[in-house]
């Protein structure tokens, strides 16, 4: 992904974003009716927007920030809803901005190692296509490796995502050690002069220890071919978990070392608002987000735009 605007500007996406945001923008927007009034905000009317943003999922990190924020601020033409909607978005994007970081393929020497990792049923693997799929736009090569050897079925579902996007695979049996495919993957694609190696894992988030064990034994075998790899290890997260979503960054970061997060299924909840939590207590680069199962919905994201999405400025 390159930070061309056309990619995160244009028309058809900003339909889906809308579309996807709009539980999230609804929610936002109910919670914050009726702080209205006069030219600046009361110590009654800035808990209200407090309690409002958190009930919104912002959590109290930037709930309090854009509460501070705003009681520095003067509504020169009076506050209303559209007004209030406004200077909230503005805190939201200022919040966004400095972790909107598309993933760049920059590695030399190639390939480029990203390791993707997430809770199951986070969007891993359709991540991963649709990740694929948009370096596939800026004429990478693509190679996948999956990781994911726990379900014959993840193995299945990662190779018809790669036939349909008519790209290389490197899978073994069900069961298998991720790390001998992984090393298979990083030769073929070093081999192949391949741009990019994205690596599919597993999330057994249930048994912490054996989850780290196979982390860091995929980093490990990585690290033997390309010292610099894995370049990239990107959490998933799916935003219907709302807070869970942020303890999850919290346990990836001590077994992995995260480097980035891409939010998925920020369609189909009301709790997008994580999305603004997730940066402001983290701090780490949001890569893309998700806001649908199809192969281009995912993007990276334009933050004043989702700013003002999320806070219901544009509808
Ligand atoms: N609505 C929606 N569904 C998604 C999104 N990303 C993934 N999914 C769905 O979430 C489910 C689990 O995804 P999968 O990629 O298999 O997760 P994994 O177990 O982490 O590999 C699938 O049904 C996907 O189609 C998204 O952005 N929006
Ligand atoms: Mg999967």
């Amino acid at each position: 992904m390159t930070s061309d605007n056309s990619a995160s500007t244009d028309a058809g996406w900003t339909d889906r974003l809308l579309g996807g945001l709009r539980k999230t923008s609804e929610r936002l927007t109910e919670n914050l009716a009726g702080i209205t009034g006069a030219t600046r905000l009361s110590d009654t009317q800035l808990d209200d927007l407090e309690d409002a943003l958190i009930l919104s999922d912002l959590g109290p990190s930037a709930a309090s920030r854009i509460r501070e924020k705003l009681a520095t601020g003067r509504f020169e033409k009076g506050l209303d809803e559209a007004a209030l909607a406004e200077a909230v978005a503005a805190e939201i994007a200022a919040i966004l901005r400095p972790v909107a970081k598309p993933l760049e393929i920059v590695a030399f020497p190639r390939p480029q190692v990203i390791l993707v990792i997430g809770v199951n049923g986070s969007g891993k693997t359709t991540t991963i296509a649709k990740l694929a799929h948009l370096f596939q736009e800026q004429d990478y090569s693509v190679m996948l490796a999956a990781g994911d050897t726990f379900r014959a079925a993840a193995i299945g579902q990662l190779k018809v995502w790669a036939e349909r996007l008519g790209i290389e695979i490197v899978t073994g049996p069900e069961g298998g050690d991720p790390a001998s495919i992984v090393f298979d993957a990083v030769k073929a694609a070093t081999d192949k002069g391949i741009d990019t190696l994205i690596v599919d894992t597993a999330g057994r988030l249930q048994n912490k220890r054996e989850l780290m064990d196979e982390l860091a034994k995929v980093r490990r075998v990585l690290g033997r071919l390309n010292p610099e790899a894995p370049h990239d290890v990107v959490l998933v997260l799916d935003a219907t978990n709302g807070q869970n979503a942020l303890q999850q960054i919290e346990i990836f970061k001590e077994v992995a070392g995260v480097t980035g997060l891409i939010m998925t299924k920020l369609d189909g909840t009301a709790r997008g608002g994580v999305l603004v939590a997730a940066a402001e207590q983290y701090g780490l680069p949001i890569h893309a987000i998700g806001v649908g199962e199809k192969i281009d919905d995912l993007r990276p994201f334009d933050p004043d735009l989702v700013a003002k999405v999320i806070a219901g400025v544009v509808r």
